[in-house]
């Protein structure tokens, strides 16, 4: 049966059936922990919208991105192939990164263009800006973009957010490059961005496109790409000092606030049956901010890191009337939604090398994973390495590990950059159901079974690196600084003219 067929028919038994295709809504939070919100356990986040959709909608416990930094897990989320085929390896791209996501490469937005879709991108890009802005958003399927194109740390953020009064403001950053830009479409309209009243610009921005689309009676594609938790932390009077959590929970709950505006707005607009909400996070707690970090909850360790805490992640799948309220302990990843929305879409798969698999089974039946692994890559992937583990069922391999500097100051002396990049032969192996914490290697010594499970588990290695390509690497082309983002572009001094 055709993916079109079968969402068709499911939308058929829950009384849904219509020939309108779906809309799509895919909330993205940044450095978010798999321990941040109320619904994973932690006890004093303020995040009531998100809770709401984990308890109406499916809330994911074994879900992971396929990086633990930024711009490698944005890549594959936005074209459903690992990081190393596109290219963004190893690490992030920078303001005058001269390389982004090769433009042949299609994204979600582009597969719904094609399905005459109105498509739109609000908040953090970080796949690209480039000479001629040729890396921007809208030149790979987004009609619409307002929003910063990278790290809000990615300049040199004390003077954005930390003058007084404003003591919910924490940070500094990369004080050398130009001072961060706020982007409409291709244009820069703010520079210095203003974070006080950003969360607000992004929520109208959102809302606006939703109504916007509801009354042309248009299918929609939103993806809302948040700043938030990332640090510094910010956030508007809305939310400002009003968590129990401090900077991180303010962060925290303006994103919450706009995840429950943009609700509302489907609400009213009349779309929320037709519209599918999924919630996820690009990669684990940045540890070495302390409490302006974000948590892992009982995963080990955090953002950088191919330990559990690096790369599993919250996740959450919502459509009213369509999706039945649960919790799944299936395997899922980003590389997933690629073709679960192609398919609901009534689009064809891009032509190329995919790594996800349709997660409707999941989503519509309460039903079986069709993905049985999930490869790990580290934050600097490279070739001469590969794949530092592997997740098979419930069991993980580590074949190297390594430390990092965005997992220091916990105790576990595992996680800092002072833990040196280890060969694990044989490699170290855990049982993530009995075990997520990976805190008991399981022993080989007169365990066949286990010694079975790795050989598996080598073979499935094996198999998937023989089949992978690495694609040029984008990071590696290096930066240019007369490529940061410049609102007058012929000023100088620069970095410092670079101000409107
Ligand atoms: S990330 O965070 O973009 O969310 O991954 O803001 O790995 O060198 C990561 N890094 C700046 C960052 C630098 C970031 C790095
Ligand atoms: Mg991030």
């Amino acid at each position: 049966m055709s993916y079109r067929r079968f969402a068709c028919l499911i939308l058929c038994a829950f009384g849904a059936c219509s020939a309108s295709k779906p809309n799509f809504v895919l909330l993205f939070a940044d450095d978010l922990g798999f321990g941040d919100l109320g619904c994973y356990g932690h006890p004093s986040s303020l995040t009531r919208n998100l809770d709401r959709l984990a308890v109406e909608g499916l809330r994911f416990t074994d879900f992971y991105s396929t990086s633990p930094v930024c711009s490698p897990s944005r890549a594959s989320l936005l074209t459903g192939r690992y990081q190393t085929r596109s290219g963004i390896y190893p690490g992030v791209l920078y303001p005058g990164s001269i390389g982004g996501l090769p433009l042949n490469e299609t994204t979600i937005a582009e597969v719904l263009k094609a399905q005459g879709y109105s498509t739109a991108i609000v908040g953090k890009w970080h796949l690209g800006y480039g000479e001629t802005r040729k890396f921007l958003p809208t030149k790979q399927g987004f009609d619409h973009y307002l929003g910063i194109p990278y790290s809000h740390d990615q300049g040199p953020c004390h003077n954005l957010t930390c003058f007084p009064p404003d003591i919910k403001c924490f940070g500094f950053c990369d004080v050398g490059a130009v001072t961060v830009p706020l982007i409409h479409n291709e244009n820069i309209i703010q520079q210095p961005a203003n974070f006080l009243e950003l969360e607000k610009a992004y929520s109208n921005f959102g809302t606006n496109f939703i109504i916007d689309s509801a009354k042309k009676k248009q299918p929609f594609f939103l993806y809302y790409p948040s700043h938030h938790t990332h640090y510094p932390q910010f956030a508007g009077s809305g939310a400002a000092g009003r968590s129990l959590r401090g900077p991180f929970g303010d962060s925290l709950l303006e994103l919450d606030n706009t995840i429950g505006n943009l609700m509302s707005t489907l609400e009213q607009t009349g779309v929320i049956n037709n519209t599918l909400v999924l919630f996820a996070s690009d990669n684990g707690p940045s540890l070495m901010r302390e409490s302006h970090g974000g948590n892992s909850g009982l995963l080990k360790c955090g953002k950088g890191t191919t330990y559990e805490g690096g790369m599993r992640e919250p996740a959450i799948a919502y459509w009213q009337g369509v999706i039945k309220p649960g919790v799944t302990h299936e395997l899922a990843s980003t590389l997933d939604i690629l073709p679960t929305i192609a398919g609901l879409a009534g689009a064809a798969l891009p032509s190329v090398m995919l790594d996800g698999f349709d997660m409707m089974d999941i989503l519509f039946k309460h039903g079986k994973s069709k993905r049985k692994a999930m490869m790990y890559y580290p934050m600097v992937a490279e070739e001469t390495y590969g794949l530092f583990a592997v997740r098979l069922g419930k069991y993980k391999a580590h074949f190297y590990t390594r430390g990092a500097i965005h997992s220091a100051t916990t105790p576990d002396q595992d996680c800092p950059a002072t833990a040196v990049l280890k060969t694990h032969n044989p490699p170290l192996i855990f049982d993530l159901e009995a075990d997520p914490s990976e805190c008991y290697p399981l022993p080989l010594k007169d365990r066949p079974d286990i010694q079975a499970v790795l050989e598996q588990i080598k073979k499935v290695k094996a198999e998937f690196e023989a089949n992978m390509v690495f694609g040029q690497s984008q990071i590696s082309r290096g930066t240019d600084p007369n490529l940061e983002p410049c609102c007058n572009p012929e000023c100088s001094p620069k970095p410092t003219c670079c101000h409107c």
